[in-house]
Parts: C-alpha cells; structure tokens; sequence
C-alpha cells in the first residue's frame, strides 16, 4: 500500500520545508520531489503542516484512586484525533508478582485487541520484593524499559520510599533502564491535608492548598540526591514548579543525567480553577496540584530552554458527576487525575506555537521526537525519517474551533480545557501509513493499536 502526501509542509524536530512524503507498507518510504511517484492513495496537503505522530509518554488508562478506576485504551481514539499515533500507559505491579508477569497479562486483557493507537508501557513499583529485583534487568528484554516510582500519596498501595527508588536505581542503571518518580513530599502533603480538614478547609480548593509548590520541590531535589548517590539517571514526570525545574537545572549544569517533562494542564490551568463554585472545582483535582501564573510562565521557559524534554497529558479519564463527586464532603477522596490526551497537539499549537512561545520544530521536538528518545521508542516512532513508522499527522492551521466535552471522544463527562479557543485542527492522522483520522474525525477502528517494544538505553543515557 502506497501513500503519497503532496505539497504539505513537513515539520522535523530540526526543521521545516515543503516537500512530499511517500508511505509504502506502513514505514515512511521517501521524502521530497515525489510528483513523478504513483500511489494507492494521493492526500494533497498544501497549506497544511505535515508532523510525526505525537508520543505521549504519560497517560494513565488503569489508574485507580479510592476504588475508582479511570477509562481505558477504549476511549484511545482520543489520543488519535488529537494528533497522537502512540500513548505509553503506566501499569501498576501486581502485590506479590513481578512487572514483568503483570504488565504482560495487562497487556493481553486491556490493550491488545481494544487500542486505537499503538501503546507501550511503564512499570510503576508497589511492592519492592525480590521478584521486582529479579525483573529489572529483563525489563529491556521484555519491551518496558521505564519504571515510575510513586514518591506521593502516603498509606497507598502504590507509594515507594527513598530506599526502593534506590534499590531500583542501583539495578536499572546497570540495564539501561529509566528510573521515573512522581515527586512529592507524602509525609508533609498528609500533614497538611490532615491541617485543613481539622480547619473545616474540605473543598475541592484546599487540594492545592496542601501541595504547595515546596513539597514538589523537595521530593525532585531528593530523587536527584539518590540519583546522585546511585550515579543513575533520572527522569521527573510532570514537573510544575519552578523550584524543581531549577534542581533539575542545577543538575544537569553537575552534568548528571536528570531529565523531566511537564503537562498541558500545568501549562495553561490554574490554581484558581479549583475553587470554581458548585464543587467544579473537583475536575481540577490532579497531582500535583495546579499552580499560579509564575510557575506557569517559568515553565513555558523551561520547554522553550529545554530544561524540561517533553509535554505530555496525564491523561487520567474520570468522571465528574460520580467519581470525582466521592469527596465532595473530603477533598482527600476526589480521584486525583484530569483528562486531556485529545487536546496536547491543539492546545501547544495554539498557546505555544501561534502566540511565538514555540517554533513549530520546537513543538515536535516536545509532543513526539524527544518522548520517543526518552522511552526507546525512536527506533521507529517520533520523527519522520525514512524508515521510521508512517505515524503521521496533518494539521490545518486555519480557523478556530472551541474546545468541548460535546465533541469529544475521552469518555468522560467533562473536558479540562472546555471554552478554550484552539486555533487549527488535527485534520488527517495515518497510522502506520493507515488513514484513521478523515476530516477530523476517527475513521479506524478498535484493536488497530500495536505493541511497541521499548530499548533500554533511552534518552537518559546518551
Ligand atoms: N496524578 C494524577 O493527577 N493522576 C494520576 C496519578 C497522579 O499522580
Ligand atoms: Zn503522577
Ligand atoms: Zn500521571
């Protein structure tokens, strides 16, 4: 199967040009002159912008918080009109199994046959035995070469203190294999919860007022100290303060090996979202919390200096009306988490690119390039070099659209970003040189998502 893309231009994570792009059986075949070639399928794309198809590194589709669980790798069409060809989900550790065994079985049962879009996975530790040990060097080996620690959430199954973050450390440096924390003080963040409750402070708002910025900042300088102890590289997930981003900065100025990423939401929401009346303020309950305009600001700068290496979702699906309603008495009890995988690539687009915040390279380098180095994925996805899988994405930078839950494909009953003006549109999206995406809207179908094997020896170790 030949596909021919004419006239469009094409956007690298170094450059842009116009130019055409053959896809032949699923890879990107030739980039260039091609009016002489003749395919199976001709897309002109004049005036559009021709991109890889977006990684995001960080999606959650089996997250569970206080028994509620979050919408699955059914909902992943999501990810595809929004411009993302692959989603990396992060899956929990079975108690008393490795990550190995679990991911694999989580694999079978809730992606293989359902996805839309092709996925890979990230262990997270929940029970620091000698099986998890025994699996970190075969992890590579397996394909799931990211393993998250949980630094938050203190008295949940999945929290892991400083010596296992160093023990998986110690072992993952060894096999190339990313150690990744969720960085924030557990102990001082339940303290403060524990303040606000006895205060009578029990609204969705005082979920930020307990996270301050200091406990993000002082669990990343710690994960960087045992990373130094350990001499391992380190990779921070949704960075969102400044004094975080300058420990990581200070860091890499050492010359060691810490990199990190921050989300959509920590970019454009804000800490006033959760004090919205009528307990709305609970859709804005993710962790950590969402902050003010310096941060915000700061860490625009962060992506545009590339202090921080990608932009991911965190994407985590649940719903309003009963699930996040289950702490309207306790904050404590809202489902941490805030969907947004659909709108990553019209959301950058719109804030970074069209207000000159980013380049439109800069933009690919974050949204697909770099998350695919990050995760050893680059061998075939995040760019659109001759030989790499044909993921990709055309954008339509014309017209303005407004961003809505009626619209929307997540699976949820609301959107973060409702209201907010995006400037363009995801218009075409192939998927290893299939169309699954026409005009807009998802034209494949469920179980078309494959499997993408991770190497070990991503980006932290180049
Ligand atoms: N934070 C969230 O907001 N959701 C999922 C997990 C997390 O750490
Ligand atoms: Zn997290
Ligand atoms: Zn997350």
């Amino acid at each position: 199967m030949k596909v021919l893309i004419k006239n469009g231009t094409i956007v690298t994570a170094e450059s842009e040009f116009i130019a055409d792009l053959l896809l032949v059986d699923g890879k990107i075949d030739q980039v260039g002159n091609l009016t002489e070639v003749e395919a199976d399928q001709v897309y002109e794309a004049k005036g559009k912008f021709v991109l890889p198809g977006g990684v995001d590194q960080h999606v959650h589709f089996s997250f569970e918080f206080n028994g509620a669980k979050v919408r699955g790798f059914e909902t992943s069409n999501a990810a595809a009109v929004g411009g993302t060809t692959t989603v990396i989900e992060f899956v929990n550790q079975d108690k008393g199994r490795g990550l190995i065994e679990t991911i694999d079985d989580y694999r079978k049962e809730n992606a293989e046959g359902i996805a839309m879009v092709d996925y890979a996975f990230h262990g997270v530790v929940t029970d620091p035995s000698e099986q998890l040990f025994e699996d970190i060097p075969k992890l590579a080996e397996a394909g799931y070469p990211t393993v998250k620690l949980f630094m938050a959430y203190k008295g949940m199954f999945f929290h892991s203190d400083d010596d296992a973050i160093a023990k998986c450390m110690e072992l993952g440096k060894e096999a190339g294999i990313t150690m990744m924390v969720h960085a924030e003080n557990a102990d001082l963040i339940d303290m403060l919860q524990k303040k606000c409750i006895e205060n009578g402070q029990v609204e969705p708002f005082y979920h930020a007022v307990s996270r301050p910025p200091i406990v993000e900042t002082e669990a990343t300088e710690r994960a960087i100290n045992i990373a130094r102890l350990t001499d391992a590289p380190l990779y921070v997930v949704h960075v969102t303060t400044k004094g975080a981003v300058d420990a990581i900065k200070r860091a890499q100025a050492e010359g060691m090996r810490v990199f990190g990423e921050t989300c959509t939401h920590y970019l454009l929401l804000d800490k006033s979202d959760l004090a919205k009346e009528n307990f709305e303020g609970a859709k804005y309950v993710c962790s950590p919390a969402l902050r003010e305009e310096d941060d915000r600001n700061y860490l625009w700068q962060s992506i545009q200096k590339g202090w921080l290496n990608a932009v991911s979702s965190d994407h985590c699906g649940f719903d309003w009306a009963k699930q996040k309603h289950m702490g309207i008495d306790d904050f404590r009890n809202i489902p941490n988490g805030a969907p947004g995988m659909e709108n990553r690539l019209g959301l950058l687009w719109t804030y970074g690119v069209e207000t000159g915040k980013l380049t439109r390279s800069e933009l690919v380098n974050l949204y697909a390039t770099n998350p695919a180095k990050i995760n050893g994925i680059d061998y075939c996805k995040g760019s659109l070099e001759i030989g790499k899988d044909a993921d990709v994405v055309i954008y339509d930078p014309s017209g303005e659209y407004s961003i809505s839950v009626e619209s929307s494909l997540q699976g949820t009953d609301y959107n973060s970003f409702e209201g907010m003006t995006q400037k363009g549109r995801v218009e075409a999206v192939f998927l290893r040189g299939k169309q699954i995406v026409k005009d807009g809207k998802y034209t494949g179908h469920q179980g078309q998502g494959e499997f993408v094997h991770g190497k070990a020896f991503g980006l932290a170790y180049r």
